[in-house]
């Protein structure tokens, strides 16, 4: 396999927190144990068309191998998952239920999270902000609610870690969240066991020293 290439912020607003969707994608690989590249890219370069080709919003990450690109970390971590052991079981049945939780973290979990992030981050000068803030807390709180409920005293969402955990720990790890997380023990202990993996510490470090390299520069 052409090693795969990927893109990232080459400023992190983050500071090296690993909160920017490049995160996924670079614990994926370190879960599957597949070398890549990562291509930094400019806020300005984004929005250049010859990024826009690669994705269409103009957004990181990006993902190149070969004759294939492709963008939306969930799409290039279940590539990744699909196309190596590691993150999704054998069994066919358990390997769609692994997929959905992927989805759900996606679709039904994160977008909750980013609405209460975005009303946090940019609209806290709204005259409805005060009344409409507790709303969006239990909006949040009542997925967290049902993921708890589910997860119980399992260490994983179903079986073994797979791709699903990946993102779902991904969506928890999001500061909109993990303040609400800290109200559920089991969710708390089931991102810090997340953190824990050594993939995930291989990740981390990765897209800490970019920020720590541009800072330095
Ligand atoms: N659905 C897409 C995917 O999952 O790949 C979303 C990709 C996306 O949101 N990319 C963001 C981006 O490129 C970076 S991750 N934004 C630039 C733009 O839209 O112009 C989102 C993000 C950014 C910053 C922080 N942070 O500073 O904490 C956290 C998360």
């Amino acid at each position: 396999m052409v090693t795969p290439t990927i893109t990232a912020f080459e400023n992190s607003p983050d500071r090296g927190r690993g909160l920017a969707r490049d995160m996924p994608v670079r614990w994926a690989f370190e879960e599957v144990g597949q070398p890549y590249d990562v291509r930094l890219v400019s806020f300005a370069a984004l929005k250049q068309p010859g990024h826009r080709a690669l994705q269409p919003f103009g957004q990181i990450p990006t993902y190149e191998e070969g004759g294939l690109a492709l963008f939306e970390s969930g799409a290039i971590v279940l590539h990744i998952a699909q196309t190596h052991a590691g993150l999704l079981p054998d069994d066919a049945n358990a390997r769609a239920r692994a997929i959905a939780w992927m989805f759900a973290a996606k679709s039904t979990v994160e977008p909750p999270i980013v609405e209460r992030e975005t009303a946090i981050l940019f609209e806290k000068d709204k005259s409805w902000y005060e009344a409409r803030r507790p709303i969006l807390d239990d909006r949040v709180r009542a997925r967290l609610t049902d993921l708890s409920r589910r997860l119980g005293d399992a260490d994983w969402l179903d079986g073994d870690f797979s791709a699903g955990d990946l993102m779902m720990i991904n969506v928890l790890r999001r500061p909109a969240a993990s303040a609400i997380v800290k109200e559920f023990p089991n969710l708390a202990v089931y991102l810090a066991r997340g953190e824990a993996r050594p993939a995930f510490k291989r990740a981390f470090a990765d897209q800490l020293a970019v920020f720590t390299a541009a800072s330095n520069g």
